[in-house]
């Protein structure tokens, strides 16, 4: 029974650097943990049975590195993951933490940042092909705006689906085997950010060049800060064949971006993500992109890392349970019954079908009456996650 929650490479569970390696700094207070290198992550990380790491540029390289400190730094951080064997799925470039960027990247109002925004994101690809990635994300965390004043909205779409282009382009013209990622959110740090939600994300794919090397990384807090189902937007993600890649962690709905440990506020929620991802065979890295609350120390966060990937587990079991329960399966049997009659009119369009559908005398009040059972199923999912099933 315990084993089934050990996680292993195969479950291919990620963390960012970033993630274990947060420092417990807020806006209001100082760090409350020690800095921890990027090696020592990767050793905790393999101890614990992840499968990969993930990285910001700057997370592994300082900005301010020389090509000969990189060379090392690099060196080390491979050595690292073979000694641990991790592997580094998803590479992204920090393009939100340096002042320059305080207006924004790829949509800043001046030429000069949009110009270095693409060097380094260039410089950021080649690194993360270099590492091994195959998942290039784009979080615009500061492609937004205070007041729109400042910017022309469809602007700022110009702007960043041009950097887009540029950077598909330059993908392709490398000859590497690279896809990228959109990641939305609604605002923080910037009070707007463009493109706030993973439909909006979906739209704005199909304007780029290259739409079929770009897809979504959706993350569990950004879409519930705006308020919406997530597991809503990874199907919509789905079944664009865009769900490239996926941010697992947990978010109180309307608060601030709380990055908390997977299923740790909402597990009904979580459970029918994890049922989800399972049974539509999304083979992606499920990459945990939370951190540890700021009161632990180095030992806590071990604990919050142990903790995504067993709840994760966890929950996957109680699907092969709901999946065995008879039950639950005999109502679900019961709410898709279908008594034939519509048989007729199923299979698209057709004039005559159309024409006896519009003739057709519905029940209604009957189909008004019917009560659906949805109760006592959804109650049954609750005792089966409580322990009680
Ligand atoms: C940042 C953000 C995350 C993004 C990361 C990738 S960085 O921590 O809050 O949601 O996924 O840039
Ligand atoms: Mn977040
Ligand atoms: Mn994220």
């Amino acid at each position: 029974m315990t084993d089934l929650y050990q996680p292993k490479p195969e479950h291919k569970f990620t963390f960012g650097l970033w993630t274990v390696g947060n420092v417990g700094r807020d806006p209001f207070g100082e760090p409350t943990r020690p800095f921890v290198s990027p090696v020592d992550l990767v050793k905790m990380l393999g101890e614990i049975g992840a499968y990969g790491v993930n990285l910001h540029d700057n997370d592994l390289v300082p900005i301010d590195a020389t090509p000969a400190q990189q060379t090392r730094i690099v060196a080390d951080f491979k050595r690292a993951l073979d000694d641990n064997g991790l592997v580094v799925p998803m590479a992204t470039t920090n393009l939100f933490s340096d002042p320059a960027f305080k207006d924004g990247a790829f949509t800043a109002n001046d030429s000069r940042v949009r110009a270095y925004a693409l060097q380094k994101t260039m410089r950021s690809i080649d690194l993360g092909v270099e590492l091994g990635a195959s998942y290039y994300v784009f979080w615009g965390g500061r492609e937004g705006t205070e007041s729109d004043t400042t910017k022309d909205p469809v602007e700022a779409l110009e702007r960043f689906r041009y950097a887009l282009n540029f950077l598909c382009a330059y993908v392709i013209d490398q000859g590497y085997e690279l896809k990228f990622a959109l990641e939305a959110k609604p605002n923080e740090p910037r009070s707007d950010i463009y493109l706030p939600t993973t439909g909006a994300m979906l739209g704005f794919i199909e304007t780029l060049d290259h739409s079929e090397m770009v897809g979504v990384n959706p993350e569990v807090a950004h879409e519930h800060m705006a308020g919406l189902n997530f597991l809503h937007a990874v199907a919509q993600a789905w079944d664009a064949g865009k769900l490239f890649h996926i941010d697992l962690n947990d978010q109180n709905y309307a608060r601030y971006d709380q990055d908390l440990r997977f299923g740790s506020q909402n597990p009904k929620a979580a459970f029918f993500l994890v049922k989800f991802l399972e049974q539509v065979g999304y083979d992606g890295p499920r990459h945990f992109d939370a951190h540890a609350y700021r009161t632990e120390d180095l030992a806590g966060v071990r604990d919050f890392a142990a903790g995504c990937m067993r709840t994760y587990l966890i929950l996957k079991e109680k699907v092969q349970r709901f999946n065995a329960d008879p039950e639950i399966q005999a109502l679900l049997a019961e709410i898709n019954a279908d008594d034939g009659s519509m048989t007729p009119f199923v299979g698209g369009y057709t004039s005559q079908k159309a024409a006896s559908l519009k003739d057709y005398r519905f029940d209604r009040a009957a189909l008004g009456a019917r009560g659906l059972n949805y109760e006592r199923l959804d109650q049954l999912v609750i005792e089966l996650l409580l322990g009680v099933r």
